[in-house]
């Protein structure tokens, strides 16, 4: 059976790109695969966070995960910090991966950029997200396409690690959608769609209101020329919302163009399209978020079933590298 893993950090209020780019493909995908899904909160501390707000998002980003429709029977979702093994694992991958390779990430550059206080474990990063992934031998790892590159680097580390000290790890593959693999925010559409960016008006929640979302796409940035036509490079405004309404309508952009010579009808219909798409998703986030405490429940099970996935594979690092066996 392949096995898939995916994580999503409880940074903000989980944004239209997360459930488009992730949690919907996780969900339409879950009976495909054995599914391991996380909530990534050891990487949403590499940038401060205040505490109170931490655990709330941490519970609110599960919810949203079994909003989306991810079955607790069928798929494994856990809280990162909840099984040690990620952390122990990160430092072989941090011994694994190079200087120069960390370096190269673009998503640290644009992340150091805007801040006066860069932590340390900002840059090392992608080394935590590679051990999250090969923990659990891991084939397929569906994210947006932001995460190619770390994805990349996933790789080469656990081939390097595979060719120094034997095969140890299975190399993954990343799933990256054709459609809505990046959506672009409505505000500045050469940026990435972000749930920590500062972009209110920009940035479409999956729990904003019907009334809100109209809002933002009336008011979302397109160009003066007036034509309907999917040009990301020239026309990154209108693609972006040709690409919204036709990942959500599961229609390619082109043929989307193809209905529309206004930019008013198109903003129109891609906000009732998103409005459709969420409510039974917001619906059902209401019901869980009555109820933290068996969303807590849930996580825990499910974290004691990752540790025990993950323990035999960090003993199988540990033993390859040279460790001393623990007694
Ligand atoms: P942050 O702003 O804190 O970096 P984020 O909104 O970029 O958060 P992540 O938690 O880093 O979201 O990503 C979770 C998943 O959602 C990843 O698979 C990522 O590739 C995907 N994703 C994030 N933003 C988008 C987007 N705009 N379009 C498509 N997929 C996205
Ligand atoms: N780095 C990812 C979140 C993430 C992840 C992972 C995704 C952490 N660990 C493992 C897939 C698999 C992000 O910033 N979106």
């Amino acid at each position: 059976m392949v096995r898939v893993f995916s994580g999503i950090q409880p940074s903000g209020d989980l944004q239209l790109g997360n459930y488009l780019g992730a949690l919907r493909r996780f969900a339409r995908e879950q009976d495909d695969a054995d599914s391991i899904f996380c909530i990534v909160d050891l990487h949403a501390i590499t940038v401060p966070q205040d505490p109170v707000e931490l655990r709330a998002r941490t519970i609110q980003t599960a919810n949203l995960y079994l909003a989306s429709g991810i079955d607790p029977e069928r798929a494994t979702l856990f809280v990162q910090s909840h099984v040690a093994a990620h952390t122990e694992l990160a430092w072989l991958m941090e011994c694994t991966a190079s200087f120069g390779e960390l370096s190269r990430m673009t998503q640290f550059k644009e992340k150091s950029d805007r801040r006066d206080f860069v932590s340390g474990a900002l840059f090392t990063y992608p080394a935590l997200m590679a051990a999250d992934i090969l923990l659990y031998d891991t084939h397929r790892v569906p994210v947006g396409d932001d995460q190619r590159q770390h994805l990349e680097l996933t790789r080469d580390v656990a081939m390097r690690f595979n060719s120094r000290y034997g095969d140890t790890f299975v190399v993954p593959e990343a799933a990256i959608p054709k459609a809505a693999a990046r959506v672009m925010d409505l505000q500045t559409p050469t940026n990435k769609m972000s749930k920590s960016a500062d972009s209110p008006q920009g940035t479409v929640s999956m729990l904003d209101e019907p009334k809100a979302i109209e809002k933002k796409f009336k008011r979302a940035v397109t160009d003066n020329d007036a034509e309907v036509h999917y040009d990301p490079e020239t026309k990154p405004g209108v693609s972006n919302l040709l690409s919204i309404l036709g990942a959500c309508t599961d229609r390619d952009p082109e043929v989307v163009a193809g209905d529309y010579t206004q930019y008013g009808p198109l903003k129109a219909d891609a906000a009732a399209a998103v409005i459709e798409l969420l409510a039974p998703v917001q619906a059902r986030f209401a019901e869980l978020a009555a109820d933290p405490d068996a969303t807590a429940e849930l996580l825990a099970i499910s974290a004691e079933r990752a540790r025990e996935m993950a323990a035999p594979v960090l003993t199988r690092a540990h033993e390859a590298i040279g460790l001393l066996p623990r007694r």
